[in-house]
């Protein structure tokens, strides 16, 4: 089936009991058993969830995966992969993800005795300097967060498997619509589906797919043993969302192109960042192993803090917020905002400067986000 029909259907059947077409909520913490240890499936909510059980079967549908697990953050899920790594292990990552990625590598899992070298993944030689006999996991985010660098998936997955690496790849910022790591040869998709995925800014949630099935039996061991789950609510709420990732993405990236054009010819703007313009460095690539654009642009105003504030304070329709990926259009500062955890002097290096702001694309009306760019520039 199709990525649309899947995103519909995949995990979901007509509930056995009553016929309800929506996967019900299971609202229950625990399961009734026949004799001890006969039962039908499931003993206790933190293991398994028939909710949960739908909803990580179609996230693992829609990014070609075998298996899927789901937590109550991206930071759950991600840290549910890094459970994996035992101290002395080391990482190689990507220089630019998003500041709470950066926080649990540098003030959580350094404590606990793995290694990270965060380099610029974009440049294949840096990439390969990194790695050493320690190393037992590649990080990507692509695009990354917030300078939208583009990573070549498949060369970094095969230089990883050549250094028998797992590769771990940050989908958050594309979704499986418009990008599946996992064909590209990753290990391991994660998401926090707090963004596209449940698309609704209305649940804070992670999930992870893979198809490796020793891994994911190991990371289900964790996901049970440290028990970051995510409510059946939630689940339900995401499988909702999930229904429409498709028609969202598409709406997403043609609003993005628009406003990345309109962006680009303005006087009052330095430079825009958005892989779907042919100025973009690696415009080649993005078309290459993307089947979209996605809808988060980065762009400099021109002049400093001052300029960037008033024209933040200044727009109507965009509302000024940390986060991502919602129907609704979202503007931030990354320096002061999402990745104020990043020190100073990395935020430099990598080009986080003071007038840069950044854009989730929402799907309104796209006229009506042209002119209130308009209005707020002016
Ligand atoms: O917020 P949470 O669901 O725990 O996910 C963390 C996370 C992971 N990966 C990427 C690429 C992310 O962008 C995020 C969260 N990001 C923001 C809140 C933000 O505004 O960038």
């Amino acid at each position: 089936m199709k990525f649309g029909t899947l995103a519909i259907h995949a995990g979901q059947e007509p509930d056995s009991a009553t016929g309800a077409v929506m996967t019900p909520i299971y609202q229950t913490s625990t399961y009734a058993q026949k004799s001890p240890g006969v039962h039908q499936g499931y003993e206790y909510s933190r293991t398994d969830n028939p909710t949960r059980t739908a909803y990580q079967a179609c996230v693992a549908a829609l990014e070609n995966a075998k298996h899927g697990l789901a937590f109550s953050s991206g930071l759950a899920a991600m840290d549910c992969i890094l459970h994996t790594l035992r101290p002395g292990d080391h990482v190689v990552a990507c220089d630019d993800v998003y500041g709470g990625t950066f926080r649990i590598f540098d003030k959580v899992y350094r404590k606990l005795g793995i290694e990270f070298t965060s380099v610029d993944l974009s440049d294949l030689s840096k990439a390969k300097a990194a790695f050493t006999p320690k190393t037992k996991m590649l990080w990507m985010e692509s695009p990354t967060n917030p300078m939208l660098k583009i990573l070549d998936i498949a060369a970094l997955s095969q230089m990883a498997r050549a250094h028998g690496a797992i590769s771990v790849v940050d989908n958050t910022f594309l979704s499986p619509y418009f990008q599946k790591p996992l064909d590209l040869g990753a290990d391991i998709a994660v998401h926090s589906v707090t963004k596209y995925i449940n698309g609704h800014s209305d649940v804070v949630g992670g999930v992870l797919a893979t198809s490796n099935t020793a891994l994911y039996e190991e990371l289900k061991f964790y996901q049970n043993a440290c028990g970051a789950v995510p409510a059946p609510m939630d689940c339900f709420l995401v499988l909702r969302g999930l229904k429409t990732l498709h028609v969202r993405m598409e709406q997403h990236a043609k609003n993005a192109m628009e406003i990345a054009r309109y962006l680009e010819a303005h006087p009052r703007v330095e430079r825009v960042i958005y892989p779907g313009l042919e100025s973009h460095p690696q415009h080649a690539l993005a078309r290459k192993q993307m089947s979209g654009f996605g809808g988060m642009i980065t762009f400099f105003i021109k002049g400093g803090l001052s300029e960037a504030r008033t024209f933040l304070e200044k727009v109507e329709i965009f509302t000024l917020a940390e986060s991502l990926g919602g129907v609704e259009s979202l503007i931030e500062h990354p320096a002061i905002m999402t990745h104020a955890s990043i020190p100073a002097e990395t935020r430099k290096q990598l080009g986080i400067h003071d007038n840069l702001i950044r854009i989730s694309t929402g799907i309104e009306d796209v006229s009506d986000l042209l002119a209130d760019l308009k209005q707020a520039l002016g």
